[in-house]
């Protein structure tokens, strides 16, 4: 393809991204279907149940057949001292599961659920609200996750938006009862227009200031919901081009409303942890917030280690050149390790899909990372993903959180089954025993100076390099799944 031709087509790309994008937040009009003989309408109420014929999803075990059933996810059952549900802690991401529609760059909706009457009204939020309980309660979750703007429309003023999600809320708090809560909250600040330039990294005060407030909300209705942790995504805090922007500046303006986020939190007494979730690009050429490594270095410049933690999700880990693993390990060995947003992307596929998690092996390594950490709680497992667009059966939301949540299910038990064998944790011990010698510790002490250390080489000559046992620790790790 020559040059023009392919620009055109980049240039068309982009704009059927933009239509499709805005199509998805604006919930592409759908029509009440008539076979429904009026069950839709202008009332929030639903005549019976929204997923009829689904029982409450049960553990039935590796051999079943079943596949409204879990196969390797116990609730209950205990794996190295801790029940499976209290390792796992499960939460349903709101805005794929009851907000997508699968529409994509290059075509729209593909998902008509039958409780959608095609309108973005409080009356047709509060409708979603309860297919949302009723699906938590029948897989059996106890956690869900929201953005401000996915629950509720947003009105013509700040202070109709604000009206709208009260409202709402007010209906999700009923319908929780003293079990479920959210995981976490979050504003969103990268769909409506006005944050085309970021939202606290925007070049215009008046944006920052309307985020600001809109994070002020949204941490008020976590906190009124019993939400345990507040999730930050700068989707939109980076840049296009360095010729226009002053990062120094934009990056100082990210810290100020973080820290501002931190005052308020103690003002109301919210004690969730605040979490960063770190993503390279897509939508902005750059984000802020790369990966791990660059996110703890910006908490540790601006002086808010021990405010935040990082909410990992394996999708981003993977668009940022790093694997799931690799961040998990990041943020844990930087005592920053607090959420996981459960996802993955497609190896042949360099965007942002978002696809349920079901590589076996891929969630073993996630889950040792979880084990070595003691657990992530106050985090969880979010399900930051959607349907993909061809799956468009009701059972099929079913389907993917099982297979989701047994993957994962799966993971843990073959990584504690490795924990618990111990042969690959002595194969590392041994890999680098000659640190436990006494020069070992002294060197790990910061004690061992140059003119030292090149007395012992001399006396000691070449050093025997013993065999890393690569091939062996891939043997050991691939006979625990
Ligand atoms: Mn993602």
């Amino acid at each position: 393809m020559n040059k023009m031709k392919s620009g055109r087509v980049v240039l068309l790309l982009l704009l059927c991204w933009n239509v499709a994008n805005f199509a998805v937040i604006a919930a592409a009009p759908q029509t009440c279907p008539a076979n429904l003989q009026g069950q839709c309408g202008e009332s929030e109420e639903w005549k019976g149940e929204f997923f009829p014929g689904i029982p409450k999803i049960k553990y039935e075990g590796p051999n079943s057949k079943n596949h409204l059933a879990f196969k390797w996810y116990n609730a209950e059952e205990v794996i190295l001292g801790k029940k499976m549900k209290d390792w796992m802690r499960f939460s349903v991401a709101f805005w794929h599961t009851f907000r997508g529609t699968g529409g994509d760059p290059f075509g729209g909706p593909t998902k008509f659920w039958p409780w959608e009457d095609g309108t973005n009204s409080v009356a047709m939020a509060k409708r979603r609200m309860r297919a949302n309980f009723e699906f938590l309660n029948k897989i059996g979750v106890d956690y869900w996750c929201f953005h401000d703007r996915d629950i509720a429309p947003e009105g013509d003023t700040l202070k109709e938006s604000n009206e709208y999600l009260d409202e709402v809320v007010a209906l999700a708090k009923e319908l929780q009862g003293s079990k479920i809560k959210p995981l976490w909250g979050t504003a969103q600040l990268f769909v409506q227009p006005r944050y085309m330039h970021g939202a606290a990294t925007s070049s215009e005060l008046g944006v920052y200031a309307y985020a600001a407030a809109q994070v002020k909300k949204a941490m008020d209705v976590t906190n009124y919901l019993g939400g345990e942790n507040y999730v930050f995504w700068g989707g939109r805090e980076g840049y296009q081009t360095l010729l226009n922007t002053d990062m120094e500046r934009e990056l100082n303006h990210l810290a100020s409303f973080f820290h501002s986020a931190v005052a308020y939190k103690k003002k109301i007494g919210f004690n969730g942890t605040l979490l960063i979730e770190p993503k390279p690009q897509e939508p902005t050429k750059h984000q802020y917030d790369w990966d791990a490594a660059t996110a703890a270095n910006f908490l540790r410049k601006y002086g808010l280690l021990g405010e935040f933690k990082l909410n990992i999700e394996c999708n981003h880990a993977t668009l940022s050149g790093h694997s799931c693993h690799h961040e998990l390990e990041t943020a844990r060995i930087n005592g920053l390790l607090g959420n996981i947003d459960a996802n993955t992307g497609d190896p042949q596929v360099g965007w942002d899909t978002d696809q349920f998690l079901t590589d076996i092996s891929e969630a073993t390594m996630v889950m040792l990372s979880v084990i070595r950490n003691g657990g992530i709680a106050p985090g969880g497992f979010n399900f930051d993903a959607k349907l993909r667009r061809e799956s468009t059966d009701v059972e099929d939301i079913f389907i993917a959180h099982i297979v989701g949540m047994d993957t994962l299910a799966r993971g843990l038990r073959s990584a504690a089954k490795l924990v618990e064998e111990g042969s690959l944790t002595e194969l590392v011990r041994k890999r680098y025993e000659s640190f436990d010698s006494e020069i070992g510790k002294k060197i790990e002490a910061g004690d061992a100076d140059l003119e030292f250390l090149e007395k012992k080489a001399l006396e000691w000559g070449e050093p025997k390099v013993p065999s890393a046992k690569q091939e062996l620790a891939e043997m050991l790790f691939q006979s625990a799944l």
